[in-house]
Order: structure tokens, then C-alpha cells, then sequence
């Protein structure tokens, strides 16, 4: 049922996008400073409590308005070996996730580039597959609207996010975008523009939950935890934006 779907919106948007298509490189000198007023980061979780984990986070800011922070913490690390599709397996993570910031600033203590306050939840996931085909969730909550803070450092080459009562998660910065107009989430392909590309790349996804090989937190827009209709909506919502 859910290829089905694909199948029927697929070639839709492939008719919105084709007239648009023409990738073009990431380019664009970064505002000044005092200019900017959207930041995009990308980054991997390196470190949770100081032990070395995996993950991934991905913030969009408003300077001086209000931030949406996403963070998935692998603290065993990422399995080395995809899970066969006849067994069953359980793939577990921490969601860490900002629900409403108070500050939202560039350089606010001094040492940061990026600053953001405000109250967190952290989720406990997990998804117990039976095959690749059958599964239960179970979301529990370790923590919610907690205090806490992340710090983005080193010429934007470092985060940190510190929560009350939480292991310090730790990362690396792979991607920042600065701009002075607001910059479309759905670029995961990055050559500065929602195009057939990322499309493309979200459509081979459909259907899929973390843990499933083709899954991937880059894809799933809307972090509900599922590839779907939604997160291919909003793709073609942002389809020809430029960045
Ligand atoms: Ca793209
Ligand atoms: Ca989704």
C-alpha cells in the first residue's frame, strides 16, 4: 500500500520539479554577521556523558526568535552490521529534542558562535523489528522540559547541548548555513537547492523506520520516526527553493 502511494505521487512531483531542475553549487558568501538571521547546522554526535556514541543533530535558528533542535544519540555507537531482514532486532536511541527556546543568539557568552536556551524532552526509542516488515515502538520519556543549553564553538566547528539531569551530548558541526532570508530544510542532497535530487533520495527511502538500512534521520523532515507522504509533502512544498 505505501509503494502504491509512492508509485501514484512520485511521478507528480517529477512533473513539478523537471521544468526547475538545473543543480547548482552551494554558493553564496555567508551574510555579515549583523546580517544573519537564519542558521541551518548539520552535525554527528561524537561523545554522550564523555564516552564516544554516534548520532545526529540538525538546528534551525531564528536569531533572537526561536530554534528547533533535533538530536538522535546512538550510545553504543551505530551497529556494524545491518540487520538481516529474517531476524528479529531491536534498534534503540535517545531523541533529545528542544521545545521552546528563550534565547536564541550569536555570540551571547563570548566564547560561542551560537547560543540556545530554553526547556528540552529526551525520549527513550525503541523499535523491536520483526523482519523488516513488522514492528512495535515503544517510546518512553527520561526527561521533559528540562533546562538546559547548546553551544555551538570553534568557529562553528563544535556543539554541545547540556541538559539538567542529562549526559552531555557532544558533537561535530558538518554542515552551517548562514543566510539573512530563511533556508529550506529539505536540501539533503546539498547543492543549494530543494531539487530532483533530494527527491529522488527521499523517494528510494519511502516506507522505512530507523534501523532499516535505506532509513535515514536526514530524510525524515518531520522526525516522526517513518519516511512517508509527510515528509514528501514537505519537500514539495520547499521543491525549486534556493539557498
Ligand atoms: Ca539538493
Ligand atoms: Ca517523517
Amino acid at each position: 500500500m505505501k509503494k502504491r502511494l509512492a508509485l501514484i505521487v512520485f511521478p507528480w512531483l517529477l512533473a513539478l520539479i523537471l521544468p526547475a531542475m538545473a543543480a547548482t553549487p552551494l554558493e553564496g558568501e555567508p551574510p555579515l554577521p549583523e546580517e544573519i538571521s537564519y542558521v541551518m547546522l548539520k552535525g554527528v554526535v561524537t561523545s554522550y556523558g564523555g564516552a564516544p556514541a554516534a548520532g545526529w543533530m540538525r538546528t534551525y535558528a531564528v536569531i533572537g526568535e526561536g530554534a528547533e533542535v533535533h538530536t538522535i544519540v546512538l550510545p553504543s555507537g551505530i551497529p556494524e552490521e545491518p540487520p538481516s531482514p529474517e531476524e528479529n532486532f531491536t534498534y534503540s536511541f535517545l531523541y533529545v529534542r528542544l521545545d521552546n527556546a528563550s534565547i536564541v543568539e550569536l555570540n551571547y557568552t563570548g566564547l560561542d558562535d551560537l547560543y540556545i536556551s530554553g526547556v528540552w524532552s529526551v525520549y527513550n526509542v525503541t523499535f523491536n523489528y520483526y523482519g523488516y516488515e513488522n514492528f512495535t515502538l515503544n517510546i518512553e520519556t527520561v526527561i521533559s522540559e528540562a533546562p538546559g543549553e547548546m553551544l555551538v564553538t570553534n568557529e562553528w566547528s563544535l556543539f554541545t547541548i547540556s541538559i539538567q539531569e542529562v549526559p552531555v551530548i557532544a558533537g561535530t558541526v558538518t554542515l552551517v548555513v548562514q543566510r539573512d532570508f530563511e533556508i529550506p530544510q529539505c536540501d539533503v542532497v546539498v547543492d543549494g537547492e530543494v531539487n530532483l535530487w533530494d527527491l529522488m533520495a527521499t523517494a528510494q527511502a519511502y516506507g522505512t523506520t530507523p534501523g532499516l538500512p535505506l532509513y535515514d534521520f536526514e530524510l525524515d523532515f518531520n522526525f516522526d520516526f517513518v519516511i512517508d507522504i509527510y515528509d514528501l509533502l514537505q519537500l514539495s512544498i520547499e521543491l525549486g527553493k534556493e539557498y
